[in-house]
């Protein structure tokens, strides 16, 4: 058995959930935070049988979409913060970070 543990936009969360539902895959969502933005995205957990990894990357892949989004660096705290220009940065963002790890046993008590 596997984990899929998927980290998507949160405009992706819904979508991404709606499609598990629906093919009959149980799923959690827990709110999380980006340490580099520092903006809200979702982790969703997917508890699958090694054969149905595949598939699960398949949704993810079809839902999860890859956005530009720009960033403002944060100004060095050393130097005057007059002699610093920030230039907002873009970066890419997404589709999903996943990862997929061995589970030894899942159990309902
Ligand atoms: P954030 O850490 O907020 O990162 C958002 C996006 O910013 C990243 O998109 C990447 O394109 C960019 N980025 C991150 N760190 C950077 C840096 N030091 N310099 C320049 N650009 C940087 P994604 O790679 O698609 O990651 C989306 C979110 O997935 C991340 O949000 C983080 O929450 C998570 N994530 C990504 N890689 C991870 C990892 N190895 N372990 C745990 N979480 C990860």
């Amino acid at each position: 058995m596997k984990l899929i543990l998927a980290i998507v936009q949160d405009k992706d969360a819904g979508r991404l959930l709606d499609a598990l539902v629906e093919a009959n895959y149980q799923a959690t969502m827990l709110a999380s935070t980006g340490g580099f933005l520092r903006e809200g995205n979702a982790t969703i957990l997917i508890g699958v049988e090694d054969q149905q990894v595949e598939e699960v990357l398949g949704i993810i892949q079809e839902r999860c979409r890859t956005r530009e989004q720009l960033v403002s660096p944060i100004p060095p705290v050393v130097e005057p913060v007059d002699s610093h220009i920030s230039y907002p940065v873009k970066v890419q963002v997404g589709g999903a970070i996943v990862f997929v790890l061995n589970v030894d046993r899942m159990i309902r008590v």
